[in-house]
């Protein structure tokens, strides 16, 4: 019989650093691209590596690593963005914008915000913890808000591209940390512009515990072989669906029981 060997050489690659490098610039530059998967057809696998290698520039230009942000933990982002699985990115310094602060829309391509709770570790987390466990890793939790930026025309990606361009990362506003972890769950959460709800939402939307969230750090950092040190930030992944930002708002997120976190827009 005849050898049928794969013709390796017609079969399409990736180029991993490439697509990282698209990513990046356009991040650096604040212009949007077109989605990479239709033309490039890569795996959430190699998704996970794009963005890998992209946060690795990050890096080597002097950012630091601050902590992990999941990403679809509840229906309403799932639903909002036609995505259902959960995804995670990476987070560094350049990142954190100032609580109370003005956060420059010209940073950003055609940013959204959303609320979310931001948990801090207080040991390293080495190994997938239950939920059960995850209180004992953490220091505290605040009201927070994500400022989202795909790097996609029309803010339009599928599962893999997003995972890719880190999740839509851009910025993350962190409000005061509170040490009571107890009444965490079923609070309401409430976004508003300029004094004006925008969006509504219960703590229990995130996973239906936002705890669990840490549990699927623990589990995503552990399965690529990722430590989590100690003074970690873990973004648990919106309460509600992301709002537009213009110029001129008073963005806040009131949380029951946590408090508020807020910026200004320029
Ligand atoms: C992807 C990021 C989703 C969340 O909290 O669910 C996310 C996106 O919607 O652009 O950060």
């Amino acid at each position: 019989g005849s050898w049928h060997l794969t013709d390796v050489a017609h079969m399409p690659t990736v180029d991993i650093a490439a697509l990282a490098q698209q990513l990046d610039s356009a991040a650096r530059e604040h212009v949007e691209i077109d989605p990479l998967a239709p033309q490039h057809g890569y795996s959430l696998d190699q998704a996970y590596a794009i963005q890998h290698a992209s946060i690795a520039l990050r890096h080597a230009r002097g950012e630091k690593p601050v902590g992990v942000k999941l990403g679809f933990t509840s229906r309403a982002k799932m639903i909002q963005m036609g995505v259902d699985s959960l995804i995670w990115g990476l987070l560094t310094d350049a990142m954190l914008y100032e609580e109370g602060g003005v956060v420059n829309l010209g940073d950003f391509i055609h940013p959204r915000v959303e609320p979310e709770l931001c948990f801090l570790t207080s040991r390293a987390i080495d190994r997938p913890l239950t939920l059960l466990e995850a209180a004992d890793y953490l220091a505290g939790v605040a009201p927070a808000m994500e400022i989202i930026d795909s790097r996609y025309r029309n803010f339009k990606f599928n599962l893999e591209d997003v995972v890719a361009d880190n999740c839509s990362s851009a910025g993350v506003v962190v409000g005061e940390f509170c040490a009571d972890l107890a009444q965490l769950n079923n609070r309401g959460v409430t976004m508003r512009f300029n004094g004006r709800p925008v969006a509504l939402g219960s703590t229990g939307a995130i996973l239906g515990n936002p705890l669990r969230s840490v549990v699927q750090a623990s589990q995503l950092a552990s399965a690529c072989g990722m430590v989590l040190p100690a003074g970690s930030l873990i973004m648990a992944g919106a309460a509600t669906a992301a709002e537009a930002l213009q110029p001129g708002l008073h963005v806040s997120v009131d949380i029951g029981g946590l408090g508020r976190a807020e910026f200004l827009t320029g």
